[in-house]
C-alpha cells in the first residue's frame, strides 16, 4: 500500500541534526490577522472610536514586533509595536490580547503572564518561536485567588530551550501554569525543555486550589524531566482539584527519571478529573510509566513508550477505545495492535490506510471539529458509510466524491433481477479530479467495475469517469436506500462517494 492520507505535505515533518528538529508545518499555522493596510487603519480607528462610545469596556490588542524600531507605549499598533513580549504582556489589562509577529525571540527571563489575557503569535507555531536558550524557563502563568482574572490563552508559539533547573525552582521547562482562572495553551510546540518536574508543561494546584486547562492542537516532544512528567506534569496539593483536558496532541520522544515519560499526574484523596483525549503518545521514556500515569484516556494512542506505557496508583482510571499494547483490553473499545504509523522513524504519527486505529475511537468522547493537522474530523476512514473518530491526533482523512448512478435517469430504482450492467459515473468537480481514479480499486456496493470510460456524462465541459458494474453482484438487500462507492487514486488517496437508491424488487 503506497497510500498516503490527505494532508501529510511532503517534508512536514524534518529532521536535522542535534538534539531537536522542527515540525515544518506544525499544528496550526495558518494566517490568522493580516498586518493592517492604511485602510484597514482607518477602518479599526473609526471601528475603535464607535465601540467607545458604544461601551466602556473595550479590549485592546497590543502588538509585539521583533524587527520594531519605534516602540511607543502601549504598543497599539504595528508601527508602535515593542520587540519585547514582556513589555506588552505587562502594559496589557485583564481581557486584552498581546498579538506576536514572526520571528525569534530569544529570551533571558521567564515571560510572565499575570493577567486574563491572550498571547497569540499571527502566523503560528512554525513562525514564531520563543526561545530561551538554557537561561530560564520559557514562559509561567500565575493567577492565583488573590489576583483572580479571565481566562489566560497562549495560542502558536514554539517555546523551547526551556531550563527551570538553573535558575527557578525546578518546575516546567517550558511553561508552568498556576491558575484560579480557565487556562488553554493551543497550536504549540513545546520542545527541547528541561526542569526536575514537567519538562515541557507543568500545573501547579496548590493546596485547596482548582485549576481548570485545555492543552490542544500541540506537539510536545525531546522534554527532559530529571524527576517526573517528561513532557507535561500534573502536581495536586492537598485538597486541590483540577480539570486538564489534553486532547489532539501529539507528545512524543520526552523523558523522565521517575515516574511518567510522556504525562504524569501526581493524585491526592481527591479524585481529579483529567483527560487525555484523542493523543498520541509515543516513544517516550520513564522508570516507570513511559507513556501516562495517573490519568483518563480516551481515543488515544499509546505506543512504543518504555514499559508499562500506562498505569499508576489512581483507583478506577479510565482507558476507553485507545490502542497500546499495555492496556486493559477488558474497557470499552481498547486495542492492543500495532497503531501503523505513516513513518515512525521520521516523526510521522499519521494513520496508514490498514491502521486499526481508524475509525475506532468513540464519537461520545470528542467534540473537535478538526485534528492536529487542521484537517476535518471526523472521517469514515474504513468507507463503510459510519463516520468514526480515529484513535490519536491525527484522523486518516478521505476524500469524499460525488457520484450519479444510472447518470441522465431521474430513476435512481435498481432493479436487481434485470441484470445486465449498471452504469455508474464519478463525476469530476471543483475539489477531484475522476481522471485520476484508479479503476481496478473502485467497488460499488462491493462490486468491481466491469467496464470503463472517460467522458464527459454530465455535459460540464470535464471528463468523468463511468464505470459499469454487472446488476447482479452488487451486495444491496430490500433496505438498502443508499449505495456507497470506495476506491483510492492512481497515488493511492482514498475516497468515498455514495448516493440514494431504491432497490427493486427486494431480494
Ligand atoms: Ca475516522
Ligand atoms: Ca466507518
Ligand atoms: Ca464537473
Ligand atoms: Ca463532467
Amino acid at each position: 500500500m503506497t497510500g498516503y492520507p490527505v494532508g501529510v505535505g511532503v517534508g512536514r515533518a524534518s529532521f536535522s541534526k542535534g538534539a531537536r528538529f522542527r515540525q515544518l508545518g506544525c499544528a496550526r499555522s495558518a494566517s490568522r490577522e493580516a498586518r493592517p493596510t492604511v485602510l484597514n487603519s482607518l477602518a479599526i480607528i473609526i471601528g475603535t472610536a464607535w465601540l467607545l462610545v458604544a461601551t466602556t469596556t473595550f479590549a485592546d490588542t497590543h502588538y509585539v514586533d521583533i524587527n520594531s524600531t519605534n516602540p511607543i507605549a502601549p504598543y497599539t499598533s504595528w508601527e508602535s509595536s515593542t520587540t519585547s513580549i514582556q513589555d506588552a504582556v505587562d502594559i496589557a489589562e485583564n481581557g486584552d490580547t498581546v498579538l506576536i509577529g514572526d520571528g525569534t525571540y530569544n529570551v533571558t527571563s521567564q515571560i510572565e503572564i499575570r493577567t486574563g489575557l491572550t498571547v497569540r503569535s499571527v502566523n503560528g507555531c512554525d513562525k514564531t518561536i520563543v526561545d530561551a536558550n538554557g537561561n530560564c524557563r520559557v514562559f509561567r502563568i500565575i493567577i492565583t485567588k488573590t489576583d483572580r482574572t479571565g481566562p489566560v490563552v497562549v495560542e502558536g508559539f514554539t517555546m523551547t530551550g526551556g531550563d527551570a533547573i538553573v535558575k527557578s525552582n525546578a518546575i516546567g521547562g517550558g511553561i508552568t501554569v498556576r491558575g484560579s482562572a480557565p487556562i488553554k495553551i493551543a497550536d504549540c510546540i513545546v520542545e527541547a525543555n528541561d526542569a526536575r518536574w514537567g519538562g515541557g508543561i507543568y500545573f501547579e494546584v496548590g493546596t485547596g486550589e482548582h485549576v481548570s486547562a485545555v492543552v490542544e492542537n500541540c506537539i510536545i516532544r525531546n522534554n527532559r524531566a530529571k524527576n517526573s512528567g517528561g513532557g507535561v506534569n500534573v502536581a495536586l496539593r492537598e485538597k486541590a482539584t483540577s480539570e486538564i483536558t489534553i486532547q489532539n496532541c501529539n507528545i512524543y520522544s520526552n523523558s523522565a527519571e521517575v515516574d511518567g515519560g510522556g504525562v504524569c499526574v501526581f493524585v491526592n484523596d481527591k479524585y481529579p478529573e483529567n483527560k487525555v483525549i484523542n493523543c498520541t503518545i509515543v516513544w517516550n521514556r520513564a522508570l516507570n510509566y513511559g507513556g501516562a500515569k495517573n490519568i483518563d484516556i480516551y481515543n488515544s494512542i499509546i505506543y512504543g513508550n518504555s514499559t508499562p506505557d500506562i498505569g499508576g496508583e489512581q483507583k478506577k482510571l479510565r482507558v476507553f477505545n485507545s490502542c497500546s499494547p499495555s492496556i486493559d483490553r477488558s474497557h470499552t473499545g481498547n486495542v492492543g495492535k500495532k497503531p501503523r504509523f505513516v513513518n515512525a522513524k521520521r516523526g510521522d504519527y499519521r494513520l496508514q490506510p490498514d491502521s486499526p486505529c481508524i475509525d475506532a475511537g468513540s464519537n461520545i468522547h470528542t467534540n473537535q471539529a478538526t485534528d492536529l493537522d487542521g484537517n476535518p474530523r471526523i472521517m469514515d476512514g474504513d468507507r463503510d458509510g459510519d463516520a468514526v473518530v480515529d484513535m490519536g491526533a491525527y484522523e486518516f482523512q478521505i476524500t469524499n466524491v460525488e457520484i450519479d448512478i444510472k447518470p441522465g435517469s431521474k430513476s435512481k430504482s435498481i432493479n436487481l433481477k434485470a441484470g445486465g450492467l449498471l452504469p455508474v459515473a464519478i463525476l469530476t468537480t471543483g475539489t477531484f479530479d475522476a481522471s485520476t481514479v484508479d479503476p481496478a480499486s473502485v467497488r460499488f456496493a462491493e462490486a468491481a467495475p466491469e467496464r470503463r470510460v472517460l467522458q464527459d456524462v454530465d455535459a460540464d465541459g470535464d471528463v468523468d469517469l463511468l464505470l459499469q458494474f454487472q446488476r447482479r453482484r452488487l451486495k444491496l438487500g430490500k433496505g438498502s436506500t443508499k449505495a456507497l462507492l470506495t476506491g483510492e487514486t492512481k497515488d493511492g488517496r482514498p475516497f468515498i462517494g455514495g448516493d440514494a437508491v431504491t432497490v427493486l424488487p427486494p431480494r
